[in-house]
């Protein structure tokens, strides 16, 4: 799976949870959904969305023990540290909802949105839960093929959005997408499907996360975290001397003195 995330920015895991399992997460979400509401989050974008039939969900992590499950799931977590090392942060998690009639976003890719070019290397990728099956018609997360290979914006070709495919994943699979991949959320042109995704978004350490979690994580959930959520979620108080540690160990070795 690894290789195949490699090669072609993208992997699709099918089974990842279970039927009983993935019914259990939608509930929560729906929950979450109207919770966020409730706490002042508003679930509609229209910075996002062409029209107000996504539900976007945000802090997923403070609105149900379900979320911090799934984030560190293991087949999740072994796609995350084999592309990215194990030197990552959780950068967000959120959902999006596609309701019948929603429309396409803008194309991007979320490296870009969180780093300047040039894009050399991963250094962020979702995993994306499938909590519906997913296919072109109910509006399928659409991607540009091997656009992980692009380094700039001046590659990206101006006709992208015609040259888009659609991921189709049964329900309880997760797909593992480098983060420099360009693609979109698709238009749900069923009558009645919905498509509820979640998007694990995961980034190298080095790279400031999405949100602050120290802002978005209530004092009763931090307090719920073990140490490796406390780290991977940049909790701890040192933030940025994991790299600089190591280059100076390494001149101390070696220098003059
Ligand atoms: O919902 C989708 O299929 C894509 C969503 C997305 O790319 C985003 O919200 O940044």
């Amino acid at each position: 799976m690894l290789e195949a995330l490699r090669e072609n920015g993208f992997c699709i895991v099918p089974d990842v949870l279970e039927p009983s399992r993935v019914a259990e997460v939608r509930e929560r979400l729906l929950a979450a959904a109207e919770a966020s509401e409730r706490r002042g989050v508003p679930t509609r974008m229209p910075a996002l969305d062409p029209n107000a039939h996504n539900i976007r969900v945000f802090h997923l992590l403070e609105l149900n023990a379900i979320f911090r499950e799934l984030i560190r799931h293991p087949q999740a977590l072994a796609l995350v540290q084999g592309l990215l090392g194990d030197d990552f942060l959780i950068s967000n998690f959120t959902a999006n909802i596609a309701l019948p009639g929603s429309g396409s976003m803008a194309l991007h890719s979320d490296q870009a949105l969180v780093v300047p070019e040039p894009w050399l290397a991963p250094w962020s990728m979702n995993i994306i839960w499938c909590l519906d099956d997913l296919h072109e018609g109910n509006g399928a997360t659409r991607y540009l093929p091997d656009s992980h290979r692009i380094t700039s914006l001046d590659e990206l070709p101006a006709d992208a959005r015609s040259r888009l495919a659609a991921f189709t994943a049964p329900a309880g699979s997760i797909i593992a997408m480098d983060g420099r991949v360009w693609h979109t959320s698709g238009a749900n042109i069923t009558a009645h499907e919905e498509r509820a995704l979640l998007f694990g978004y995961y980034s190298v350490d080095f790279l400031r996360p999405q949100v602050n979690w120290n802002a978005v994580l209530s004092p009763e959930v931090q307090a719920e975290l073990d140490a490796d959520m406390r780290r991977w979620l940049g909790l701890e108080v040192a933030a940025n001397f994991r790299t600089g540690g190591a280059l100076l160990a390494r001149n101390l070795g070696q220098g003059p003195g």
